[in-house]
């Protein structure tokens, strides 16, 4: 027997790459684990019939020879699987889209794309195969929920490819619009004004990182829902949410919205994993103690060191600089000699300001070519410093409408950048 399964707490991508698979695989039976997130377990409550699967429990273990793993390739994350680890004669094949799993099998598809159902519909279309309106609605569900209905940027054209396809299959965008966002409760609401009330905030170079302790009396369903919400509502880089769900375990939530901080690198720390901007660990041990845990999580980020293209890394230097007293005949010479749209007024020292193309706008008469580019020059220069991402410098142009961003530090020009830069930077360089 061929048996499809998928991680724990099951979320779309999950169950629909488990789905896929049965339809990959003929005569496969889809085995999905017992804990499954809330929206899936909804679903399942009024579609599961119509799907070739069954739960760990009522499954012969020993009937399984081809074991089919998707959207994990970890041993502990499979539910009532153990069993399987040790056989020798049962065959493994995994899809994934994640980078970790201790899983050896006799064959794999990994690749990074937003969604692992994206990999099976690639399989699907190359066999020409046609799906029905429903098995399309599922499959959209689990690649709608894993990319943010294609706007994450893990979201590759594989991923958008797989959307077409659905649609021309006949998926139903009302039914995926109801099962991805559910309307929000009040355990949920209160959840969310607790982390605000108590939220603690260190700053760690330049980044502000939230920190929260909480205690969940229950379950609360799209929980990491609200823990995003609570990061945007603070504006913090990062944050990390402790929740404690009784005296033996501890679940630490990060989420992370800036390459400064890499919220998997710090939880692996505590056995956890996940992307850098989402991650997450459960602590198990006789004595949880969340402020000590808090302290720890501190200590890691403190400690974390991502290198990232910075400023410094895209700036262009040397600089061209002129004094304020050089006509503008010949600014205007230098910047058509060295094909450049705006030249820095002062010295490294002492920046005083900046001319760019537009400024010679304001030139009328031709005598005016003659006059100091002080009298053309803007004098309040916005500058930057060069250990800040490029998505700062970024959000400071658009804010202050500006295409030259002086590069200073310690009081001195030591660079420019330049629209041009950032352009190059995050079209040409950021798909490595
Ligand atoms: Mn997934």
């Amino acid at each position: 027997m061929i048996a499809v399964t998928t991680h724990k707490n099951t979320d779309f991508d999950g169950l629909a790459s488990v789905i896929a698979a049965t339809l990959l695989y003929p005569g496969a039976v889809g085995v999905v684990p017992k804990m499954v997130n809330k929206n899936v377990e909804q679903f399942l409550s009024t579609h599961k019939t119509a799907f070739n699967i069954v739960l760990p429990g009522e499954v012969n273990h020993d009937d399984i020879d081809t074991l089919v793993v998707v959207d994990t390739g970890s041993w502990k994350r499979l539910d009532r699987m153990e069993k399987l680890r040790t056989r020798t004669d049962l065959r493994i094949h995994v899809w994934d889209h994640h980078q970790q799993g201790d899983i050896a099998c006799h064959w794999h598809c990994l690749a990074t794309t937003g969604a692992t159902v994206s990999l099976l519909i690639r399989e699907i279309r190359r066999r020409k195969m046609t799906l029905s309106p429903l098995d399309s609605t599922v499959l959209l569900l689990g690649l709608y929920e894993d990319t943010g209905h294609l706007s994450y940027p893990s979201t590759t054209p594989l991923d958008a490819e797989a959307a077409a396809f659905l649609l021309n299959n006949g998926a139903d965008l009302n039914v995926a619009a109801f099962f991805l966002n559910p309307p929000y409760e009040e355990v949920q609401r209160d959840l969310l004004f607790d982390l605000l009330k108590n939220s603690e905030k260190i700053s760690h170079r330049k980044t502000t990182v939230g920190l929260n302790v909480i205690r969940l009396e229950k379950k609360v369903p799209m929980l990491s829902a609200i823990v995003n919400m609570y990061r945007n509502l603070i504006n913090c880089q990062a944050v990390f949410v402790i929740a404690v769900n009784d005296e033996t375990s501890c679940t630490i939530i990060g989420r992370s919205g800036s390459d400064r901080v890499d919220v998997a690198a710090v939880l692996r720390h505590f056995g956890g994993g996940g992307h850098p901007r989402a991650a997450s660990a459960t602590i198990r041990s006789d004595d949880c103690d969340p402020q000590q845990l808090k302290k720890q999580v501190i200590a890691r980020i403190r400690e974390s060191t991502t290198k990232r293209a910075t400023v410094f890394d895209l700036m262009s230097y040397p600089v061209t600089m002129v004094p304020a007293d050089t006509p503008m005949m010949e600014v205007r010479r230098i910047m058509e000699e060295k094909a450049i749209r705006g030249i820095l007024v002062g010295s490294e020292n002492t920046l005083e300001g900046i001319v760019v193309l537009w400024d010679f706008k304001k030139i009328r008469q031709e005598r005016q070519w003659q006059q100091p580019v002080k009298a053309f020059m803007i004098r309040q220069v916005a500058t930057i410093a060069p250990d800040m991402e490029p998505s700062e410098a970024v959000q400071l142009m658009i804010r202050q409408n500006i295409g030259h961003l002086p590069v200073a530090h310690e009081g001195k020009v030591i660079g420019i950048l330049t629209r041009t830069d950032i352009l190059t930077y995050f079209y040409d360089m950021l798909p490595e």
